[in-house]
């Protein structure tokens, strides 16, 4: 599969070895000329689109089948053993605009019997095969939750944990070839010392560890965890002490607050330390002098490692994320606590004093730019998270003060959703869900943000011919599509925790059939779940496709998705004038369409984690 890399004009150097000639990452938005050619013809399969996981007994179960029909058809429900259990008629649904197909949709929810290797068949077509059960969902959570331990740094990653295909030495510790991380210099002329920021995770793709991402990433991560203590009726021992696939288990703290503190750590290196210009901000990011070639195991990358520039948006991740770590570490360790908590009362004075240290769009040598000129998404979250844990008023006045409060749609964008980029709406869910001292009336009116955003998306989900709860602008599919479908599932969730309103769950149950199969190119976006699931995500330890003797990517990583902004050579050459829902390719260098990272498998986490919690569909509710 080489091939389709260097067709593109890509140089790979060596493939097994760290490459001299690095491939560029990321080429920016929509360089490059448009080919005039048809559009892509992907090999979709089976025309009948099903959720290749399986539907939840008691929940909802729809598919779409794509047909130059216009007429109603019949589908037929038939078990493994091909013995047919239900029938009905298809709803044409005319053309979907997201794919440019003609579609019609079948119900089957009435059937409730349990069983593996169901299949659906219209006109003679039958679809991939499929589960009707309880507890779908319960690999899915621990498997997208070791996402974080296999992309950890400066750390040897155990075979005892991860099976021998996936272990590998630490990465960026100090031992040869790499120079490591734990004594790593600024960028010319942003600092004359050095820090030692190991350790959290690996962005993605690629090895460069961003404070921006980072911070929504581990903060979600700690919001699955800290549902289960708000929520009633949801369950956290399955993400307790020794359940999840991390070394700390049988320390006596929940295993994801184990695999969080791992990142919070290096957030809190990331912080200018006091008597330094900018004290209290945090750098931007730690990542190569120049892009790596592919593929490079982390503990082979020679390339020298660079601070960059302390912005504002960063220093607000931090502020946001520690804060909400000094409430949840509060009762088992105290005294990290209290170093959170000072972290982030310090990151937010910082940036109160520097609103403007905005980071460039086009700093994206060796490692992702992420650029962002808009930084009151930030305050807002900051202030949100630091009211909650402490109580204090100033931050109250802040988040009161913010355009953003009472504007529903700047907090949950109707298309976009949250995202790194976008993080207020991480701060709402939180006044909503989690005690803290507003009053009735304030708590009310943040609640009522959560739902009226929930009935928008529920309503794009109801809409969609596949179901997808993500209605983009213009109906252009982003970078992270997928994330952004998960993005919008967590705010339908969340307003299913706190109405119990079946339709909200409905509307994230039909997330999960879109992210796993039932959608316009017949793909699971999620490594080992489904028939036809992505298994060459861009990674370049995970480099399979490149190198037979190196690993898919583990079970359970999630890739970016559709990007009709075809933002990279391969997406370019292959997908070219495709319908938005379909500009994705299982190829290992689409970095625009198929990348994994951490703030994309953190939602997954969170929504694998609230679906297992239903069990057959109902279990886990609140009574009343
Ligand atoms: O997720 C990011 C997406 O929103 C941006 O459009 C894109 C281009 O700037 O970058 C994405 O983030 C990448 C980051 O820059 C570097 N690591 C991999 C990330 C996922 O592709």
């Amino acid at each position: 599969m080489v091939c389709a890399a260097v067709a593109a004009g890509l140089t790979l150097g060596a493939l097994t070895a760290p490459a001299a000639g690095a491939v560029g990452h990321h080429a920016r938005h929509g360089a490059g000329t448009t080919l005039p050619q048809a559009a892509p013809k992907p090999d979709t399969g089976s025309p009948v689109r099903v959720n290749q996981v399986g539907y939840l007994t008691d929940g909802p179960k729809k598919g779409t089948v794509v047909t130059s029909a216009t007429k109603p058809l019949t589908w037929t429900l038939r078990a493994a053993d091909g013995t047919e259990r239900a029938s009905g008629t298809t709803t044409p649904a005319g053309v979907d605009p997201s794919s440019r197909q003609n579609v019609q949709t079948f119900d089957f929810s009435k059937v409730t019997n349990e069983g593996k290797g169901y299949t659906v068949t219209v006109d003679g077509k039958k679809s991939e095969p499929f589960t009707i059960g309880d507890n779908l969902y319960s690999s899915l959570r621990s498997d997208a939750l070791a996402y974080f331990y296999h992309n950890r740094s400066g750390i040897k990653i155990d075979a005892d944990l991860v099976g021998p295909t996936y272990a590998r030495p630490a990465g960026h510790d100090k031992a040869a070839p790499h120079r490591g991380d734990t004594d790593v210099p600024c960028q010319d002329g942003v600092c004359d010392y050095r820090r030692d920021v190991s350790g959290g995770w690996y962005d993605a793709g690629d090895q460069g560890k961003y404070v921006v991402n980072g911070g929504i990433s581990v903060a979600q991560l700690m919001s699955a965890y800290e549902r289960t203590r708000t929520t009633k009726g949801a369950d956290g021992a399955s993400l307790g002490d020794g359940r999840l696939r991390v070394p700390e288990r049988g320390n006596g703290v929940p295993d994801i607050l184990d695999e969080a503190r791992w990142e919070m750590e290096f957030l809190l290196r990331m912080q200018v330390p006091k008597g330094k210009p900018l004290a209290g901000m945090a750098f931007h990011k730690v990542h190569d002098k120049e892009w790596t070639g592919f593929p490079t195991r982390p503990d082979q990358d020679q390339q020298q490692r660079e601070l960059h520039k302390p912005s504002t948006a960063a220093t607000l991740n931090l502020a946001a994320a520690a804060a909400q770590s000094a409430r949840l570490f509060k009762s088992y360790d105290p005294e990290f606590a209290a170093r959170s908590l000072h972290a982030a009362r310090t990151a937010w004075a910082a940036a109160k004093a520097h609103p403007k240290i905005l980071a460039s769009d086009s700093d994206s040598t060796g490692g992702g730019a992420y650029g962002d000129q808009s930084v009151g998404d930030e305050f807002y979250w900051a202030a949100a998270e630091l009211f909650i844990t402490t109580g204090d008023r100033t931050y109250a006045k802040a988040v009161f003060d913010s355009p953003l409060h009472r504007d529903v749609g700047a907090l949950f964008p109707r298309g976009g959703g949250m995202s790194w980029a976008s993080t207020a709406g991480l701060g709402a869910l939180d006044l909503a869900t989690v005690p803290n001292k507003l009053t009735a009336q304030q708590r009310a009116e943040v609640r009522s943000m959560v739902t009226k955003a929930a009935d928008r998306y529920a309503a794009d989900s109801a809409k969609s011919a596949y179901g997808v709860p993500y209605a983009p602008k213009d109906g252009k599919y982003e970078w992270g599509s997928n994330s952004q479908v998960l993005n919008n599932m967590i705010v339908l969730a969340t307003a299913h925790d706190l109405t119990d309103k079946p339709r909200y769950r409905d509307a994230v149950l039909r997330g999960m059939d879109y992210l796993l199969g039932a959608n316009p190119l017949n793909q699971s976006y999620v490594t080992g779940y489904g028939e036809r699931n992505s298994h060459n995500q861009h990674h370049r330890f995970w480099a399979h496709q490149l190198d037979h003797k190196l690993p898919h990517p583990a079970p359970g990583s999630l890739a970016g998705g559709p990007n009709s902004g075809l933002q990279d050579p391969v997406a370019k050459e292959k997908l070219n004038g495709c319908a938005p829902a379909m500009c994705y390719t299982d190829d290992i260098m689409a970095f625009s369409t198929n990348e994994i990272t951490i703030n994309w498998n953190a939602p997954l986490a969170w929504i694998a984690t609230y679906v297992d919690g239903l069990g057959g569909g109902t279990a886990g509710r609140p009574a009343g």
